[in-house]
């Protein structure tokens, strides 16, 4: 499955299958690699990571990948690369053309082909913790940083102006008034000639004036009908030249926060959902397709309509799946726990606010995603944090006006910015890491949590924004019974999303729910996971092979209740 955009008319090759993989150490120094001297002795998939391999476990260090290909001789090439983790070089006939420091962000890297007809393409990836060179990625966040080719490689041939994406905007939902932004590279005319059509239909030509290499029209789209949640329709827009094409997928609807609610095409939403990771226990962040499907038809069967896509841009086959099923997303780009320390380092701070703009960028023309967030339980109740915080708001709404923004918050009354966001998003898990250690079942503190939370956002004059609990959870052991239904059982899982699940049902003050977590995901190694059995955050519905718990049908019932 090649996920939107489509390109009709160039040359584009999809490179996944199997690699020439060498791992060439623990502790290698980057500015001495040798490609010449490499030895490429093993295969590897890709899309793949090699530490979950059975070679390779756990390992960390640096690893090379690579695959010959053809091009004809001086052509602008494109490499598209759907996420890496955790850092990348990338070489052409041994040459450096590029890096890529921002894990599970989609990225495209243009150089040219050079001399000859055959080449070699080498993806050097390395996956150690290292701040300074990969700032989005730190040893303490609470998933596993995985080494390798998370999703899937394009090689695209080039003509001498490329259509590099067309990105639509619903301007009016009552006549199907698009506005449709062309992103042009390479030998860019003053005015840009191009045939466009809808869903495959009748071509028509235009001719637009091109600024700083985009070129813009609005229509209105023939015989629309509206995407929402219930009726996930869907359009296409083809925009062709005598040699490039691109198609396009996008949907018509507006999404709006009116009085503590959320609304698609006016009509209000109740969010029910999960907080997903991309990890399975043994591809890591790689998802197969009957993966995605797997977890989006429990989704489904389970009642939800919401997914927050826990944290960082999600596979772009994912959020066409969602757009096709109806579900409503959180996209979010990378970030866990960052505090002060980590906002005034420059490094990490424009390397957030590149990962953002390029989340908005890839996934704008996704009708599922309906909020874009960042920064997950940042320091967000620290002055000093203000600015990291405005600027990623200003940055997303500078790329697209036309969603909501948010960030999970896990610092409740003390947070400074809820007043910047669109939607309050609350993480916390009373009951769970409860205010009463010393009690065995603390399950009556999750009622009065949210109930003093709003209270307060309330008095805080904070009345008219939507309010999300975007995660709250409890651990449980796949197959752990206990009769004291005690912590890391099933049972207390299970008693505990039913009063969680129920509570964001009932109360129409709740905007929406995304439990933590949809499956159990692995997560650190050190020490640090002397809180996670098995090294694994074990708050999932479903265990990490989708075996479902005791959780499940009491969730199922309370959102189907809905
Ligand atoms: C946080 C965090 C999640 C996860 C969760 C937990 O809220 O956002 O990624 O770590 O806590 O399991 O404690």
């Amino acid at each position: 499955m090649k996920a939107f955009p489509q390109y009709s008319k160039r040359h584009f090759e999809i490179l996944d299958g199997a690699w020439d993989f060498c791992f060439l150490g623990e502790s290698v120094d980057l500015d001495s690699v040798n490609l010449k001297k490499a030895a490429y002795n093993e295969l590897m998939p890709v899309p793949g990571v090699f530490d979950a391999t059975p070679k390779y476990p756990g390992m960390r260090g640096t690893a090379l990948y690579r695959c010959k290909v053809a091009a004809a001789p001086n052509s602008r090439m494109k490499l598209r690369l759907g996420g890496i983790g955790l850092w990348s070089r990338i070489y052409w006939d041994g040459n450096e053309v590029g890096t890529i420091d921002l894990p599970y962000s989609g990225v495209e890297i243009d150089f040219l082909s050079g001399k000859g007809k055959e080449h070699e393409l080498v993806i050097l990836i390395d996956n150690r913790l290292d701040f300074k060179r990969c700032p989005l990625f730190s040893q303490y966040y609470d998933f596993y940083g995985f080494g390798g080719i998370y999703r899937t490689v394009e090689l695209h041939q080039l003509p001498e102006c490329n259509i590099n994406r067309a990105r639509v905007r619903p301007l009016d939902i009552k006549t199907g008034l698009v506005s449709i932004d062309i992103e042009l590279s390479g030998k860019i005319p003053a005015r840009f000639a191009f045939n466009l059509a809808f869903d495959g239909g009748k071509e028509e030509g235009f001719c637009e004036t091109v600024k700083d290499g985009h070129a813009s029209i609005k229509l209105k789209v023939p015989k629309f009908k509206l995407w929402s949640p219930e009726k996930p329709n869907l359009h296409t827009v083809t925009i062709s030249t005598i040699d490039d094409g691109i198609t396009e997928r996008f949907g018509i609807r507006e999404v709006t926060a009116e009085k503590g609610q959320i609304k698609v095409n006016g009509k209000p939403q109740k969010l029910l959902g999960y907080c997903r990771h991309e990890s399975h226990m043994e591809f890591g962040p790689v998802q197969p397709l009957p993966l995605l499907f797997e977890d989006l038809q429990y989704l489904k069967d389970l009642g939800c309509n919401f997914v927050r896509g826990t944290h960082y841009p999600q596979d772009q086959r994912f959020l066409d799946l969602c757009d096709q099923l109806g579900f409503m997303v959180w996209e979010e780009s990378m970030g866990w726990n960052n505090s002060p320390e980590h906002f005034a380092d420059k490094g990490f701070f424009d390397a957030q606010v590149r990962q953002t703009q390029l989340l908005v960028r890839n996934s704008f023309n996704h009708p599922s995603v309906i909020i874009w967030g960042f920064l997950n339980e940042g320091n967000s109740e620290t002055r000093s944090c203000e600015k990291m915080y405005r600027t990623l708001f200003k940055t997303i709404r500078g790329e697209d006006s036309s969603r909501l923004v948010t960030y999970a918050s896990n610092r409740a009354e003390r947070d400074l910015f809820f007043e910047m966001s669109d939607i309050i998003s609350l993480n916390t898990y009373p009951g769970w890491y409860a205010k009463d250690r010393e009690k065995a079942r603390p399950l009556d503190e999750i009622v009065p949590c949210f109930d003093n939370f709003i209270r307060g956002m309330d008095k805080r004059g904070l009345k008219d924004k939507p309010f999300i609990i975007s995660e709250i959870g409890a651990g449980a052991i796949y197959g752990w019974h206990d009769r004291f239904r005690v912590h890391w059982s099933e049972e207390y899982q299970a008693d505990y999303l039913e009063i969680a699940a129920n509570y964001a049902v009932r109360n129409p003050r709740v905007t929406g729910i995304s439990i933590w977590h949809f499956a159990d995901a692995r997560t650190y190694t050190s020490s640090y996971a002397l809180g996670r059995p098995r090294t694994i955050n074990d708050k999932g519905t479903l265990d990490e092979f989708r075996r479902p718990k005791m959780a499940y049908d009491i969730v199922k019932r309370a959102f189907r209740k809905k």
